[in-house]
């Protein structure tokens, strides 16, 4: 990877992705893009072009005017929001897809599209869920996610296009509040914990769903797409996890460090009909043989460090980065 470009850059995965590839790539070698436009800091630190990911035309002449060999295509219509209009979920995250994947196999670039636990469905094996199994989702968002794994597999066995991709569990993250989702529930919990000291959870108290911490997600992406190819059998659609837990389990966490904590449920039948149609947990010994996959958070350390960052940022003391310690399980 020498010249990178970053679509649907200002979401919760693209704001902490595209710093971690500038400060490894250098800062002209990241170009990033996104539907919206850019404040002023995020605008500053590097090449930023407001980019439709369905504009092939436009799409084609970045990638030539700065020699992207590396798309990490992020942009995309979540779980949530995907329900609530499933005609614009279908072409963004379909037709966004395919304008990438269109201009990779013309100008020869590698492309990295993560998948999701959305890609899995009620009839799917529900504990340690196979990396190989029944793909039958029931949500919009999960259709366009198992469409996306096959045509990035089409696009590799029919034009020799690079396609690597994960499926990502729910990601927690403390830089930028997620919209849109399922899971996201487990990073207000947090953000809730540190403001408020009581949570009001749109997920039941006992569903069981996997996370990962922020990092851990960023440092996958870095290294599949870093991977020798000739170790990956799967290329895309690699089952990765953290950690699996239910928002009690989480609140239970936050109390070791908040014990007043307190937290009630407000249950949202759509996003929990998402949730119940999911894994609990997923196996991932694929990702872990191919290509090293080997996360560095659990509950316990995300939650101390979640808390800490919240902390420092809610009390005003800005500054000190990101707040992040070398915290490991
Ligand atoms: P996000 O919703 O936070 O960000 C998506 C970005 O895409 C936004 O900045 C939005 O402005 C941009 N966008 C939307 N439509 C666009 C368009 N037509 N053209 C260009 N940009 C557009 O999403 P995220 O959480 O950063 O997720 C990135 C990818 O990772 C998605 O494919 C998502 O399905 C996948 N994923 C995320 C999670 C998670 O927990 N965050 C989990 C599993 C998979
Ligand atoms: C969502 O909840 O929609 C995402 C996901 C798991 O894909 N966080």
């Amino acid at each position: 990877m020498k010249n990178i470009l970053v679509t649907g850059a200002l979401g919760q995965i693209g704001s902490e992705l595209v710093p971690a590839l500038r400060s490894r790539y250098g800062r002209d070698h990241v170009v990033a893009v996104d539907l919206r436009e850019a404040l002023p800091d995020f605008r500053d630190s590097g090449p930023f072009h407001r980019l439709d990911c369905r504009d092939t035309k436009l799409l084609a002449r970045l990638v030539k005017k700065y020699s992207v060999d590396t798309i990490f295509h992020l942009a995309a219509i979540l779980s949530a929001s995907g329900e609530a209009n499933p005609g614009k979920a279908w072409d963004v995250n379909i037709n966004g897809l395919l304008s990438v994947l269109e201009i990779a196999r013309e100008l020869g670039c590698s492309v990295f599209t993560p998948s999701s636990i959305a890609a899995f469905g009620p009839n799917t094996p529900k504990d340690y869920t196979p990396q190989d199994t029944i793909q039958r989702p029931t949500s919009i968002y999960g259709i366009t996610k198992v469409s996306g794994e096959l045509l990035c597999d089409y696009y590799w066995h029919r034009y020799g296009v690079d396609t690597r991709g994960v499926r990502y569990p729910g990601i927690i993250s403390s830089v930028k509040e997620p919209v849109g989702g399922t899971t996201d529930y487990a990073v207000y919990m947090y953000y809730d914990a540190v403001r408020k000291g009581r949570h009001t959870c749109f997920i039941k108290s006992d569903t069981y769903m996997d996370m990962i911490y922020m990092p851990d997600a960023i440092k996958a992406a870095i290294d599949l797409m870093e991977a020798n190819p000739d170790r990956l059998r799967h290329r895309n659609a690699f089952n990765i996890t953290a950690m699996s837990f239910c928002p009690e389990d989480e609140a239970a966490y936050i109390r070791k460090y908040i014990p007043d904590f307190e937290i009630d449920y407000d249950v949202d039948p759509v996003r929990q009909a998402l949730a119940n149609s999911w894994p609990n947990c997923l196996e991932d010994y694929a990702a872990r043989v191919e290509w090293g996959w080997d996360p560095q958070y659990d509950l316990d350390a995300m939650t101390r460090e979640m808390l800490s960052v919240l902390r420092e940022r809610f009390s005003g003391d800005k500054g000190k980065g990101n707040g992040r310690k070398k915290s490991r399980r």
